[in-house]
């Protein structure tokens, strides 16, 4: 059995700076990873079409100046071969494999407060402890497959985009569905509409999608940005990413104002569209200005006025579920060999053999792709038996909603590190600017306890039961609530309506989490277990 200081779960973006970071502040670090490789998240999205939609030169690590001014990205957006290939260099460069069991999947954690250390066994049976658990298990990891009548008996091939098969998908001469038009659907489906014969696209939500503009990397700009990378870094811990964040009001300028900001942001792309005015993301009437002119696009765009309007979206304020940054998406949608079924309208009555059944039409289908998402924040933990030190386990103390203090840790399950996890700005902002920010602080708080002689830190509850509100709260003065999105758990069938992520910003949580630390970790009880 491993006898170690800390315990990783996963080697991603989180866990292998965890790795590198707890390594060098001189403790035993040892993670495992269920894929035979490092990336996370990385790794597994292969889907044509998968590239992230922050720009590469800010979606990387900053904690080693060397690396970030050797490792060169050739495009705007990084594609996921990309990301998968420089987290590999990561792994490499800070020699961190050898610290890494690949292929195994932790089963169960539990925690021993006897000696106050968990103890973790893994599907392959082998077995460690360690003083402290660090879950790097991923955001958006645990994929979700529909829930569609007759889909377990089709008899085609079923895809999901968040575990695709590594060698790749051929789509020449098929009959292809998709399902679902989240991020991962916008990206995918004009590439598969490129080299399927058809494709049948299935929409529940049609969802807003400003154009990504990518384009290759100038060495000019390259250069530029890293001459300056310690000014833009220190800039994004503050604001997650870098964008030209306009601080006037939607109302306060003219229509004619308003629509050439929107117009000169949608030339540009990017998610930087949603900042056109400070808001956007809080005044239901300046928001719908934003809609409005995305609407206006979608018609100039898209042919058909039919399929046009099936893709505007409505209902739901812009950006309250995750914006989506997508290239040639409309266009799409004027190719002979795609469809667009609206599900709301004409929903799957039936899947049969290799025909998919709507109130309306039938479809011959070689091959479905579930565009379908994630059991978000949450869902990578629940996958785990995780028991504190009541015995009592985590989905059950989670039943409510995940109840934790700074989205760091959570009552009764003592030195138990949860990585952009619910209660952390985590997916509303820059990943790996978030997961610099917890590990920089798990590592701090060790070093410190270390240095105080505790075995054990824990969220008293009543800081638990404070952070949550504030959290809630800061999620009511938006419109991020007035969505059916993952944030809220609603893609899930008896998930908690709970608005998981902090909207306060990144700036406001690190001053939050730096006080904390800063007062002797206000809010945690410390204790020497011996
Ligand atoms: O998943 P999603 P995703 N029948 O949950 C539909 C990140 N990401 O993988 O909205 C029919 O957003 C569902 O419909 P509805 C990013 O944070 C980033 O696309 O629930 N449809 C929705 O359209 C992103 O937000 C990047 O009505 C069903 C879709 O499936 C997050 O990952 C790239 C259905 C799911 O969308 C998740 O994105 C990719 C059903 N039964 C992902 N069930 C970039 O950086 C679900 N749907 C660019």
């Amino acid at each position: 059995m491993r006898e170690l200081d800390v315990i990783v779960v996963g080697a991603g973006f989180a866990g292998l700076y965890a790795l590198h970071k707890l390594r060098g502040n001189g403790l035993a670090v040892h993670a495992f990873e269920a894929a035979d490789d490092v990336g996370g998240v990385w790794h597994w999205n292969r889907y044509p079409g998968a590239r992230c939609d922050v720009e590469s030169l800010q979606y990387s690590y900053s904690f080693d100046d060397a690396l970030q001014q050797e490792w060169v990205w050739s495009e705007r957006y990084a594609q996921q071969g990309e990301i998968l290939a420089y987290l590999q260099h990561v792994a490499d460069r800070f020699s961190l494999r050898p610290l890494i069991s690949f292929g195994t999947r932790v089963t169960s954690a539990h925690f021993d407060a006897a000696v106050d250390r968990w103890h973790v066994t893994t599907d392959l049976g082998e077995e460690a402890t360690a003083r402290f658990c660090v879950m790097a298990s991923g955001s958006l990891s645990a994929s979700r497959l529909p829930e569609i009548p007759g889909i377990e008996t089709f008899a085609g091939q079923i895809l999901h985009t968040g575990t695709w098969p590594p060698g790749g998908v051929d789509f020449a001469g098929k009959s292809v569905a998709v399902i679902g038009t989240g991020s991962s659907g916008v990206q995918a489906i004009p590439q598969i509409a490129r080299s399927a014969e058809q494709l049948v696209v299935l929409q529940r939500t049609p969802n807003f999608v400003v154009p990504a503009r990518n384009q290759p990397l100038s060495e000019e700009k390259q250069s530029a940005w890293k001459a300056a990378y310690a000014e833009y870094r220190a800039q994004a811990r503050q604001v997650g990413t870098l964008y030209d964040f306009n601080q006037t009001s939607a109302h306060a300028v003219s229509a004619q104002a308003r629509e050439a900001e929107y117009r000169r942001r949608w030339k540009l792309g990017g998610v930087n569209f949603v900042h056109a005015f400070n808001d956007i993301m809080t005044d239901p009437v300046a928001n719908q200005t934003a809609a409005d002119f995305v609407h206006a696009r979608i018609r100039e765009v898209v042919n058909d006025p039919v399929t046009a309007e099936k893709l505007c979206p409505r209902g739901y304020p812009l950006g309250a579920k995750r914006i989506c940054v997508g290239s040639d998406y409309y266009e799409t949608f004027n190719r002979i060999n795609v469809a667009l079924i609206d599900l709301q309208a004409t929903p799957v009555t039936a899947i049969e053999a290799k025909t998919i059944r709507t109130t309306e039409a039938v479809f011959a289908v070689d091959l479905i792709v579930c565009a379908t998402g994630y059991d978000a924040l949450t869902g990578a933990l629940a996958q785990i038996d995780i028991r504190g030190r009541s015995g009592t386990a985590l989905s059950a103390k989670w039943a409510d909603g995940p109840r934790n203090y700074l989205g760091l840790m959570t009552a009764d399950f003592p030195n138990m590190f949860i990585v952009t996890g619910p209660g952390s700005p985590s997916v509303l902002v820059n990943m790996v600017v978030g997961i610099e920010q917890h590990i920089d602080w798990i590592a701090a708080c060790i070093q410190h306890l270390g240095e105080a002689g505790a075995t054990r830190i824990e969220p008293e509850p009543e800081a638990e039961q404070a952070w949550v509100q504030q959290v809630n709260d800061a999620a009511a003065e938006t419109l991020f609530v007035q969505a059916n999105s993952w944030y809220l758990g609603a893609n899930i069938r008896g998930k908690p309506r709970v608005f998981m992520p902090f909207v306060g910003g990144i700036g406001r949580y690190r001053a939050i989490c730096d006080e904390v630390a800063a007062s002797g970790y206000a809010g945690f009880q410390l204790a020497n277990g011996d």
